[in-house]
């Protein structure tokens, strides 16, 4: 272990833990508060707290443990417990924060771990008492014993010096989000590898996992595995990408008799046995990264394996083995122009895609297009909150940031618009998937639900707009060219230049 000290002197006093709560924070549109106890019904995108539960599992039997994941429960800041363990990635960092000084404010000893913490761990461990960076196996059993002991403020972030062996990994406690089970698509998460080999530029794991995958021994799987119901989700970022341990997976897993999805790169499809086995062994859909359909795009997100051209081919490979497909898509990159939205919306239904994650280009910290974007003074807004992949927070260069912003709601309106969720559900029916059919069509009601809710229709970007629209818009031109008013102010240079300070409330 490896970790950054600070001095001796902010040690805190000894203390005797009882009681350890773990706390998911959720963004605000989606949280439950105390006033508003109802949960939102979005179902369908609440499928892991296995952070939490694994965190959880890890923690030395002596202390109490209880889970609070705010998309599904109340937060109540006057805990009992002394020590709470907070969990984060990027978009709700601001209500990480948040949370940690009320329950600082109280006398709780708050501690960070997960994404953000871990590719953020200074400017994270301004709010709390100290932050765990990567895997909680090894290093949460070592904070709580630092608490104990007195030793706490010797070190503010605890981080691995060599990645621990998933051999390690324990089995996760289910059993302390049973209350809120029926809130989750499923709370069955299983991980059997950890990262991803692939150096995409815009991605966290990459920078999480020091571009490295992992895999746990094959039994600790199949055990796990054995002690949950038939349906469950394998929560891995490319779950075929050492392939030989792959295949011998799925080909253990048969016999279970299971269904599952999960995530993988275009590559299963360039390989009919790996196919046949992921099917063999209850494979229904996998999330998949298509990301663009621009070769230069390719390039700048180093995802050259991805070869455009060969999508259609691939996918329909995919689709012929009776597996599912919810592409991952990004849209915002240097070479996208505002016909991208269009474009996507023809590829997508020509490839048959079942569902879609439509990803506006997001520079995450850590990750080299943080990096580029920030040199070049490209990031528009610092407000983390919006780093949830729906909000516009860089300057593009293929259009306008209004046209970015309006076209990708656009795209995901279209795509979730009611008739084609019913078109591709009996397509799929009809094409002898049942159960892919209901997966696809709960999914696609629940994206619907979400778009409805926070009221994203769009506007396509390369629509030519009608008669009466044209005729309003070079009205308003001709005002604004004659007195100035409705004129957008041009940015600064010095603001566009300057070193971006991340709002951290
Ligand atoms: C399931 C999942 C979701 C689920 C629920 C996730 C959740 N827990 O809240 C849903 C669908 C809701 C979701 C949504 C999003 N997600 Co998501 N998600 C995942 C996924 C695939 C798996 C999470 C998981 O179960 N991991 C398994 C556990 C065991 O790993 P872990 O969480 O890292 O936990 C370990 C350590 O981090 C540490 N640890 C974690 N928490 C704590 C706490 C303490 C106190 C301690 C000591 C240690 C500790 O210990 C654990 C065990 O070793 C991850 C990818 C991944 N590999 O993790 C992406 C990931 C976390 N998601 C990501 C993103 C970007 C999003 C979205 C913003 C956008 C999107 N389109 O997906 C939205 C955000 C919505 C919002 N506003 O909140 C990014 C986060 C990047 C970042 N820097 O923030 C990830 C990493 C994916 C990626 N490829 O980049 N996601």
């Amino acid at each position: 272990m490896d970790s950054v000290r600070i001095s001796k002197t902010q040690a805190t006093a000894k203390m005797k833990i009882s009681k350890v709560l773990l706390v998911l924070p959720a963004a605000r549109h989606v949280r439950v508060t105390s006033g508003d106890s109802s949960v939102p019904r979005r179902k369908m995108l609440r499928f892991s707290i296995l952070g939490l539960t694994t965190v959880a599992a890890t923690t030395p039997p002596q202390y109490e443990v209880t889970i609070c994941d705010e998309n599904v429960e109340a937060l109540d800041l006057d805990t009992d417990a002394e020590v709470v363990g907070i969990s984060f990635m990027t978009a709700v960092a601001p209500r990480a924060f948040e949370i940690a000084r009320e329950l600082r404010r109280r006398g709780k000893i708050v501690i960070a771990g997960g994404f953000h913490p871990t590719l953020c761990p200074e400017d994270t461990a301004e709010h709390f008492d100290a932050v765990v960076a990567g895997d909680a196996e090894g290093l949460w059993p070592k904070v709580l014993a630092d608490i104990e002991a007195g030793r706490l403020g010797e070190t503010k972030i605890y981080r691995h010096r060599d990645l621990p062996d998933l051999a390690c990994v324990p089995a996760p406690r289910r059993d302390l989000t049973a209350h809120t089970a029926k809130y989750y698509a499923t709370i069955n998460a299983v991980q059997t590898t950890r990262g991803c080999a692939n150096g995409c530029t815009y991605c966290s794991i990459t920078a999480f996992h020091r571009r490295t995958q992992r895999t746990r021994p094959i039994e600790n799987v199949l055990a796990e595995l054995r002690t949950i119901p038939r349906d469950f989700i394998f929560v891995d970022d490319n779950i075929i990408g050492d392939v030989e341990y792959a295949k011998k997976l799925f080909a253990a897993m048969a016999p279970l008799k299971k269904r599952w999805i999960s995530q993988c790169s275009l590559r299963i499809a360039d390989d009919p046995e790996l196919l046949t086995l992921a099917r063999d062994a209850g494979c229904m859909a996998m999330f998949i990264g298509i990301e663009t359909l621009s070769d230069a795009n390719l390039a700048d997100f180093g995802k050259e394996f991805n070869d455009a051209a060969g999508y259609r081919k691939r996918i329909a490979a995919i689709r012929r083995a009776g597996i599912g497909v919810q592409a991952g898509i990004i849209v915002g990159a240097d070479g996208d122009d505002p016909g991208v939205f269009e474009r996507m919306l023809r590829f997508l239904r020509i490839a048959r895609i079942d569902a879609l994650q439509l990803n506006i280009l997001t520079p995450l910290p850590g990750t080299p297009l943080f990096e580029w974007f920030d040199r070049d003074g490209r990031i528009s807004d610092t407000d983390w909150s919006k780093y949830d992949f729906r909000h516009t927070v860089i300057r593009p260069a293929g259009m306008t940031a209004g046209q970015l912003q309006d076209g990708a709601d656009w795209l995901y309106a279209q795509f979730y618009r009611l008739d084609r969720i019913i078109l591709r559900t009996l397509r799929t029916l009809l094409s002898g998937k049942a159960g892919l059919a209901v997966l696809a069509w709960k999914l696609g009601m629940t994206y619907r639900y979400d778009n409805i809710r926070e009221r994203i229709v769009g506007r396509n970007p390369a629509a030519r707009p009608a008669a009466g629209h044209r005729f309003r818009a070079a009205a308003r031109r001709a005002w604004s060219a004659l007195t100035g008013v409705g004129k957008r102010k041009a940015k600064t240079t010095e603001q566009d230049a300057s070193r971006l300070r991340f709002n951290a409330s």
